[in-house]
C-alpha cells in the first residue's frame, strides 16, 4: 500500500516514529493508503527545514513568488482529474464534485494570491506639514497551517496559498483522514521547483502532530480550521504563547425561505446547500425555516427531490451523495438520527443506510435525510451534525425567522431566499453570520472577508483579511518640518 511521506526541504522522508495510520476509502471501508503518523520530531525538522528557507524566501520579490504560485495553479489544473480522484477516494465525494469544487478552487486560491501580491497596498497618511507616516508590512516567518477532512485540498491551498504568497513559510498538517491529495500537492511543489523549505507537509493525527505544530515556539502564527471543540483545545494551547490565531470552525446555518421566494429556485439551491459533499461543508444551512404560506408546497417539492438524489459509487457521474468520510463520523451522524427518534421527530426523508451493491456494502453511506417538528432546544436544532441531515420548521414573521436563525451558538453563515429588496437588507443585517447569502449559496469572492461568529471562530481570511493575518504591520512616523 501507498505510504505517504513527510515532505521536509523539497524531500519525502519517512516518519521519525517509523509508524503509519492506515487511511481508509470510505465507498468500500478498506484501507487504500498509509499515512505517516508522526510526531514532535518531524514537526521540529519540518520547522528548521521552513526558518531555514524563510530568510531567503521573505526577501523575494513579489513578482518572484506570484510566479511560483502561478505555476503551481498551472500542475494542479494539469493534474485536475488525478486529483480529483484521489480526493474522492479519501474523502466519499463524488469525482465530478471533486473536480468542479476542491480542485478548481484549490488552483483558484494560488491564483488569486499571486494576483493579490502584485496589486497590493500599504497606508500612508500625512500630519500637516510636520511629519509623514506609513505602514511597513513583512511576514511573521513559519506558519503553522492545519486543515481538516471536509474540502481536503480547497482548504489547504487556501492556507498555504496566502501565506507563501505574503512571504512566510509553512508547515502544514492535513486532517490523517484525507491525507492524499496534500501529499500529490507536495510533488506539485517539486515539479514548479518551490524553493526546499518554503511549504513542508507532515501528516499524522491532531493530538500528536497538530499539537507539536501549535506549540512550536518557533511558530508564531496558526490557521486552523475544523470543529470547534478542536479550536478551543488549539486556542487554549497556542494563546499563552501569544500567537496569531485564525480559528475558522463549525456552523449550524439556518436557510429562511420567505413566501416571496422564487420556489422553484429556493427548492433547487436548498438540495444543494443541504446535501452537497454529503452534509459534510461547515457552511451547508442545515436548518430551514420555511414560511408559513409556502411550507407545505416547499415541504413536498423538497421531500420529493431529497428521495430523489442518488446515494451511491462517488465514480459514477450521476451520483450526489457518495459516504461519509470514516466510519466514526458515521456513527456520530447516527447518534442524531438515533435522537431523533427517541424524541418522537419526525422523519420526511431519508433515515437508513442504503442498501448498495456488494463492492461498496461495507462503505459509510446515508440516506439524505429530512427532519420536521423540531423543537427549537433539541440537539437536532442547536448541534452541528455535519452530515446529509437537516430539518425544516415553519414560521410566520420575519422577526420570528430571525430569532429562531439567531438561536445557536453558531454563527458562520445563512441564506434568505426572498425577493424583496428591503427585507432582504433588513433580515441580512439582522442575522448572526459572517456571511449571508441572498437568492444564492456558497458564492464565494476571495476579495470579501470570510469567517464565523460566535462559536464560529475567528478571524477572517480573504484579500485584505488574509494580507493583515499573514503580516505584521509596523508603523515608521518620519518627522520632517
Ligand atoms: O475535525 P478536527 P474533525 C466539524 C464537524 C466535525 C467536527 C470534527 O462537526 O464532525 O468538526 O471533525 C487536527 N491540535 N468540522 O474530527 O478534529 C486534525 O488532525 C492540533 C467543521 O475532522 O477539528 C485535522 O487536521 N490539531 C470544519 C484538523 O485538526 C488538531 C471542517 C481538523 O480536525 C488537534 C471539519 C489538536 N489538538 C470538521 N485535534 C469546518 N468548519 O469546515 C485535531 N487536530
Amino acid at each position: 500500500m501507498n505510504k505517504l511521506w513527510n515532505f521536509i526541504n523539497g524531500e519525502f522522508v519517512p516518519p521519525q516514529s517509523e509508524k503509519y495510520l492506515e487511511s481508509f476509502n470510505p465507498a468500500t471501508g478498506k484501507p487504500h493508503l498509509l499515512v505517516s503518523d508522526s510526531d514532535e520530531r518531524d514537526v521540529a525538522l519540518a520547522v528548521d527545514s521552513a526558518k531555514t528557507a524563510f530568510t531567503d524566501w521573505s526577501r523575494t520579490k513579489a513578482e518572484e513568488r506570484a510566479k511560483f504560485l502561478y505555476r503551481i495553479a498551472d500542475l494542479i489544473d494539469e493534474r485536475k482529474v488525478k486529483l480529483a480522484e484521489a480526493e474522492s477516494a479519501d474523502q466519499g465525494k463524488p469525482v465530478w464534485l471533486a473536480s468542479q469544487m476542491d480542485i478548481s478552487r484549490a488552483s483558484h486560491n494560488f491564483r488569486f494570491f499571486a494576483g493579490t501580491i502584485l496589486h497590493s497596498h500599504d497606508r500612508a497618511t500625512r500630519m500637516d506639514q510636520t511629519a509623514f507616516n506609513y505602514t511597513s508590512r513583512k511576514p511573521l516567518g513559519v506558519a503553522g497551517l492545519i486543515s481538516p477532512w471536509n474540502l481536503p485540498l480547497y482548504l489547504l491551498t487556501w492556507k498555504i496559498a496566502p501565506a507563501i504568497a505574503f512571504g512566510n513559510t509553512a508547515v502544514a498538517k492535513p486532517s490523517e483522514f484525507t491525507s492524499h491529495t496534500a501529499y500529490l500537492l507536495c510533488e506539485i511543489f517539486q515539479e514548479a521547483e518551490l524553493p526546499n523549505g518554503v511549504v513542508n507537509m507532515i501528516f499524522g493525527t491532531g493530538p500528536r502532530a497538530g499539537q507539536a505544530l501549535v506549540t512550536h515556539p518557533d511558530v508564531p502564527l496558526i490557521s486552523f480550521t475544523g470543529g470547534t471543540t478542536t479550536g478551543r483545545a488549539i486556542a487554549t494551547a497556542a494563546a499563552p504563547m501569544f500567537k496569531k490565531l485564525s480559528l475558522e470552525l463549525g456552523g449550524k446555518n439556518p436557510n429562511i425561505i420567505f413566501d416571496d421566494a422564487d420556489l422553484e429556485e429556493a427548492v433547487r439551491m436548498s438540495i444543494r446547500s443541504s446535501f452537497l459533499n454529503q452534509g459534510e461543508i461547515c457552511l451547508c444551512g442545515s436548518r430551514l425555516y420555511v414560511q408559513r404560506g409556502i411550507y407545505n408546497e416547499f415541504v413536498e417539492k423538497f421531500v420529493a427531490q431529497a428521495k430523489a438524489l442518488k446515494v451511491g459509487d462517488p465514480r459514477e457521474k450521476d451520483t450526489f451523495l457518495g459516504p461519509l468520510v470514516s466510519k466514526d463520523h458515521l456513527e456520530k451522524v447516527e447518534s442524531f438520527l438515533k435522537h431523533a427518534r427517541d424524541e418522537g421527530i419526525q422523519i420526511l426523508a431519508g433515515g437508513n443506510l442504503p442498501k448498495l451493491s456488494a463492492e461498496l456494502a461495507n462503505g459509510y453511506f446515508l440516506e439524505p435525510t429530512v427532519f420536521a417538528g423540531v423543537k427549537h432546544v433539541s440537539r437536532i436544532q442547536q448541534e452541528e451534525i455535519f452530515g446529509p441531515v437537516v430539518s425544516i420548521t415553519p414560521f410566520d414573521t420575519d422577526e420570528e425567522a430571525i430569532e429562531m436563525a439567531n438561536g445557536v451558538t453558531y454563527g458562520l453563515s445563512a441564506t434568505v431566499w426572498t425577493k424583496s429588496l428591503q427585507r432582504a437588507h433588513t433580515v441580512a443585517e439582522e442575522l448572526h453570520a459572517g456571511t449571508v447569502w441572498v437568492n444564492t449559496w456558497l458564492m464565494r469572492d476571495l476579495r470579501l472577508p470570510f469567517g464565523g461568529v460566535k462559536a464560529s471562530g475567528l478571524g477572517r481570511e480573504g484579500q485584505e483579511e488574509s494580507f493583515e493575518f499573514f503580516t505584521e504591520a509596523k508603523t515608521i512616523c518620519i518627522k520632517h518640518g
